[in-house]
């Protein structure tokens, strides 16, 4: 099963259908889209796309645009983004950065999600010595009875399931998990910062902008830090924790049936 790199796996192609096609044809090497902004790259879609009422908020993106991650020079945003993956595709075992929260809406096919509560985050072999890791070493693809002791007791408190098209996803912040394309999958999807992330997110950043070696990466940690306490921002702050004015919401009002998009209640494993 190919393993793409979640940190380094965004790529672009000509068209969304040109991708589509290439999977479809199982090329060698197939392509996919990996968390592709859809304001960028395909406005058009954008227009059709509704954010789950439960994550109506998405404080960092009301950041200026010159300190918010995920803000480009342009002002567009990040999130909502496009996934487009090959059946047999899989992620690498990850952390999404920022403590950031995430939602993803599957279109398409099946996904088994396998995830690990923030307590584990240091028996999954950590790539680095971070207090807060993004890669880790253990391949669950590989699990076996080599794993080390503590990789196996994580996979024994692991969360499980498998997302089908029409279900939607809440990862809180600071989970840890590997992504496995069961199908060709379709799916959109954001990371978003809400007032119960709020203080882990500041917590995230303090201490990227304290450690960091790198210091362009330090010095957006800092800018970042600035921008949420600068008082010309205490009312979007305040704004912002209540909704996120660019966000259209689903209208769940008139969608009584929980159909086509229910809440993933999860099963598998717990
Ligand atoms: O659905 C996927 O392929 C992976 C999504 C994911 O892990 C992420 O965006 O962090």
């Amino acid at each position: 099963m190919p393993c793409y790199d979640a940190a380094h796996a965004m790529l672009q192609y000509g068209t969304v259908s040109a991708v589509l096609q290439g999977i479809a044809e199982a090329s060698p090497g197939a392509p996919m889209l990996f968390d592709m902004s859809l304001e960028r790259t395909c406005p058009a879609l954008l227009a059709d796309v509704r954010i789950p009422r439960l994550c109506p908020v998405d404080l960092m993106s009301l950041l200026p645009r010159d300190s918010a991650f995920g803000c480009a020079e342009d002002g567009s945003h990040q999130w909502p983004s496009l996934f487009v993956a090959p059946a047999g595709s899989a992620t690498t075992l990850h952390v999404d950065t920022y403590h950031m929260r995430f939602w993803m809406a599957l279109l398409k096919g099946r996904k088994r999600w396998v995830t690990f509560p923030p307590e584990h985050v240091h028996d999954l072999m950590p790539a680095d010595s971070q207090a807060f890791p993004s890669r880790f070493k253990a391949n669950l693809l590989s699990l076996n009875s080599t794993a080390q002791h503590r990789v196996r007791y994580a996979w024994d408190q692991r969360w499980e399931g498998v997302l089908n098209a029409g279900d939607i996803l809440f990862l809180p912040e600071g989970w840890v998990h590997q992504v496995h394309n069961l199908d060709l999958t379709i799916a959109v999807a954001g990371n978003f910062v809400d007032r119960f992330s709020y203080q882990a997110h500041l917590g995230w950043l303090a201490y990227h902008a304290l450690t960091m070696r790198d210091p362009a990466r330090r010095n957006s940690s800092i800018a970042m830090l600035r921008a949420y306490n600068d008082p010309g921002f205490a009312e979007n702050k305040t704004k912002g924790f209540q909704s996120t004015p660019r966000f259209k919401l689903c209208d769940t009002e008139k969608s009584v049936d929980p159909s086509p998009f229910d809440v993933w209640a999860w099963h598998g494993k717990r």
